[in-house]
């Protein structure tokens, strides 16, 4: 099993991030070129880096703690976002620097039979399983909301895909023995608050945290986990938003009563209303934790402003999601959503993953085109024009429309 742990793993995973995102609030003298994000009403230039350990290109929306976008150009052509260009964020600036894979522990307690302190040596001797899904921050697009809220100013690469591999958390829980009358399961990781700030912890409901999906992944795109997204293990909850996917993960605690926590009770919450919309400016309304996420479709290879030869054909593609299912169908409208034609898709390889559309677009005549994509899922749950808004600016998903002109 030692064996399996050099293999899988560095012995000591060190992110070296020493010295690096000291004073990041001015402009850093290590950031590249500027990418525009394009978001209502400007102030949408973020300065690109690739200077964060185990990352390549991403755009820079803060250094400390991390908050690193994925470049449109990273989500192209694939399904699977490749670990160096995954999004990445963190609440807290203490995040873990280094992981020690030999004295690492997973402890399991609370309402248990058995308290549990697990080896990845042990983790790893358990069964695992694969599954493809798409890990989306709920704020993800929050730049883009109109009016503009406060929060983390992401345009639409708060996203990304992998193939992760672990084991169930019901396997864990199964051999602590959950005790009777648990109702929720909390999940905490090795970053730490300042004083005085509650740590950053997310529960789930218990028959949730037992359904079979959520998963303690220690694989992603089939190598560990970088140190940024939460090596060497962290949560899975498959079609729900990544506030819940708790990185770093050290600690599961079993709860008799629901976690009254600041990361449950006050923050995460949407409005308790249809797609979580409320009128601008709205407050005082009643809200629930934030769960499933919503179908979205992106270009990934054409951005708003392109210029496309008339008259020849040209080749767009994209990816989608469907949220709590898979993707049904996306479709593509030229006309800035007044028809609509079904896109080709590709490979589905699981249904809470990214799933890739393509089209060949025939030639047009010169002029200018409001191309739209669309995307519904499998329980017909599908995307309106209209961008739902609340004060935090969760779940953002109005159909992607781009302007194009043809010359
Ligand atoms: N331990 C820990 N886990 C965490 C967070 C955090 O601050 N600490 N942030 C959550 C949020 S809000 C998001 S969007 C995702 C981001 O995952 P990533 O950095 O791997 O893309 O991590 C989640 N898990
Ligand atoms: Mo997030």
């Amino acid at each position: 099993m030692a064996d399996a742990l050099d293999q899988l793993w560095d012995r000591r995973h060190a992110l070296g991030l020493i010295g690096v995102g000291a004073g990041l609030a001015s402009a850093p003298a290590w950031a590249q070129a500027l990418v525009d994000l394009g978001l209502p009403g400007g102030n949408g230039a973020r300065p690109s880096t690739s200077n964060f350990p185990g990352k390549g290109n991403m755009i820079l929306q803060r250094g400390r703690a991390p908050l690193l976008e994925t470049p449109m150009d990273a989500l192209d052509g694939q399904v699977f976002t490749p670990n160096d260009r995954f999004f990445v964020r963190w609440h807290y600036s203490d995040i873990p620097t280094a992981v020690d894979v030999r004295t690492f522990r997973l402890n399991v307690g609370g309402a248990v039979r058995r308290r549990l302190s697990l080896s990845l040596a042990e983790l790893l001797a358990m069964p695992r399983i694969e599954i493809a899904a798409v890990n989306q921050c709920s704020g993800n697009s929050r730049g883009l909301f109109s009016p503009r809220v406060p929060g983390a100013q992401w345009g639409n690469g708060a996203i990304g895909n992998a193939k992760w591999v672990g084991v169930r958390l019901r396997d864990v829980l199964d051999r602590a023995g959950v005790a009777p009358g648990a109702v929720a399961v909390k999940f905490g990781g090795l970053d730490k608050p300042p004083p005085g700030a509650p740590a950053f912890e997310k529960s789930l409901a218990l028959d949730h945290a037992r359904g079979g999906e959520v998963m303690i992944a220690y694989l992603m795109n089939g190598a560990q986990l970088p140190m940024l997204n939460g090596f060497p293990l962290r949560l899975i909850v498959p079609g729900w938003y990544s506030t819940y996917w708790v990185k770093a993960l050290d600690r599961i605690e079993v709860l008799s009563a629901p976690d009254t926590g600041y990361w449950m009770e006050k923050a995460y919450r949407i409005p308790d209303t249809p797609g979580a919309n409320v009128r601008p400016g709205a407050k005082d309304f009643p809200t629930v934790p934030i769960n499933g996420m919503v179908p979205r479709a992106f270009f990934t290879n054409i951005a708003n402003g392109a210029n496309v030869t008339a008259r020849s054909p040209f080749y767009i593609r994209g990816l989608a999601m469907g949220g709590t299912s898979g993707v049904a169908r996306v479709e593509l409208s030229m006309n800035g959503g007044r028809s609509w034609h079904a896109a080709p898709l590709g490979p589905d390889q699981g249904r809470y993953g990214f799933r890739l559309w393509e089209a060949t677009v025939p030639g047009v005549a010169p002029g200018r085109y409001k191309l739209a994509v669309r995307c519904t899922n499998s329980t017909g749950q599908t995307q309106v024009a209209q961008a739902i808004w609340n004060p935090a600016g969760f779940m953002r998903n109005p159909i992607e429309t781009i302007a194009v002109t043809a010359a």
